[in-house]
């Protein structure tokens, strides 16, 4: 095992509240009169990506939403989402979103035993940039050899695109790497992609289906780097 991938938001921290506020304020301030409740939410979140996941609400309240040649529609999503985005940004700066239980110490000790590090998440670089910082400080980005996120890999989880481009960044085969990850759809995009995943879920989470996970544990607080390569050593026969 040379590398860990970690997914970002549900995995690295309990972001998707932070999230959900900041959807809100966007429609607020934007004059939209939607607003995503914690059960509504729930259900949206099987649609990674902030942007797609405004189009499919905005699409399943007003299903005769046609004009999608780009103008009307594409644009108001931008704009939500960006208003969303510098919203969420602000929050995480202001200490509204924390690391989840031992994934600072994983990190941490992963980067001393010399492993590398890299981020596959469906969030824009902005957020990612955010919480990193507030995490480790403003050279963070020392700390992960590579980041994929919405700009490079524009294909959302399910699909396995931003595992492919962070392994072949890392120049890495699948088996030499292991992904963390908290959803349903990030589980199988990791899989596609051939990684081993352990899987932390939370509230948002816990009823997704896991199956083909290496491990689904509660967090990450007990785990040691010993046991990442134990779970992960060749099968003796
Ligand atoms: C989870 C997502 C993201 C976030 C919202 O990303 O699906 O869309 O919910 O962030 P991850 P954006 O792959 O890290 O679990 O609005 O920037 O998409
Ligand atoms: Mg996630």
């Amino acid at each position: 095992m040379q590398a860990l991938i970690f997914d970002v938001d549900g995995t690295l921290a309990d972001t998707e509240e932070a999230h959900r506020a900041a959807f809100n304020h966007a429609f607020a301030t934007e004059g939209m009169d939607w607003h995503w409740d914690v059960a509504h939410y729930t259900r949206l979140l099987q649609v990674a990506g902030g942007k797609e996941r405004i189009l499919h609400h905005w699409r399943s309240v007003q299903p005769d939403l046609t004009d999608l040649d780009g103008q009307g529609v594409q644009q108001t999503v931008d704009r939500l989402h960006a208003r969303k985005t510098a919203a969420y940004e602000e929050a995480v700066q202001d200490g509204a979103v924390r690391l989840r239980p031992g994934v600072h110490a994983l990190v941490d000790a992963a980067a001393q035993a010399g492993l590398r590090l890299a981020i596959a998440t469906t969030t824009t670089p902005a957020n990612v940039a955010a919480l990193l910082r507030h995490a480790w400080g403003h050279d963070w980005r020392q700390r992960f050899d590579v980041i994929e996120d919405a700009d490079t890999a524009p294909r959302k989880k399910p699909h396995p695109q931003v595992y492919r481009q962070a392994l072949a960044r890392l120049g890495l085969a699948p088996a030499a790497a292991l992904a963390f990850e908290d959803s349903a759809n990030g589980l199988r995009a990791a899989l596609a992609a051939g990684l081993a995943t352990v899987v932390t879920p939370n509230a948002y989470t816990a009823h997704h289906g896991f199956e083909g996970a290496l491990r689904v544990l509660p967090d990450l607080s007990t785990v040691r780097l010993a046991d990442l390569a134990r779970w992960t050593a060749p099968q003796t026969a």
